[in-house]
């Protein structure tokens, strides 16, 4: 089990008490799209994704990565047991959607870029630290049910 001292926790808790879904989320999912093409192969139905500028104005884009990063919730009601938290969601990115699961840590990357544009020089390294080992533990969950 993930161990977490008091200051991650509340670093992390304190990262998403500051974050705007709605422009993060949106922000995290299109440049995952752009700076790793490949990764468009999933979101075929989602219409125009020819450019950049397609890709960052697509509404159907936008609404998935608000979602996405909701999905980012159920890591952090449930830190003590992220792995459960995710059993689901990792059948069906795996089994479903048959998405890579080394794409996971792409779209990981992207958000942690967004979110330290956003914080500035609130995003010290400690943050850093405690995001992205959030993330990890994530990105390694969605991947557990994949065999
Ligand atoms: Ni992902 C659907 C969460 C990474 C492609 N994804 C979801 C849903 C959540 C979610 C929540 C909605 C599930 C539902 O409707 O029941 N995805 C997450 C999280 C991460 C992630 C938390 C990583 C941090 N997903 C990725 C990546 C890709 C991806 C990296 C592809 C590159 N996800 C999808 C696709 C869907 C999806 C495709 C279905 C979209 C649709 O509506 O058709």
């Amino acid at each position: 089990m993930v161990k977490w001292s008091d200051k991650e926790r509340a670093v992390i808790i304190s990262i998403f008490a500051g974050l705007d879904y709605e422009d993060i989320g949106p922000k995290a999912l299109s440049r995952c799209l752009i700076v790793y093409p490949w990764t468009q192969r999933y979101f075929g139905s989602f219409g125009n994704l020819s450019t950049p500028a397609a890709i960052m104005g697509n509404p159907k884009i936008a609404a998935h990565g608000i979602k996405v990063l909701h999905g980012l919730d159920r890591a952090l009601k449930n830190m003590d047991n992220i792995k459960d938290a995710y059993t689901e969601l990792s059948i069906l990115h795996s089994e479903t959607l048959h998405v890579d699961p080394d794409n996971f840590k792409l779209l990981a990357d992207c958000l942690t870029i967004v979110v330290a544009a956003k914080m500035g020089c609130a995003f010290t390294p400690d943050t850093q630290l405690a995001f992205q080992k959030f993330l990890a533990v994530v990105v390694s969950a969605l991947g557990k049910q994949y065999c």
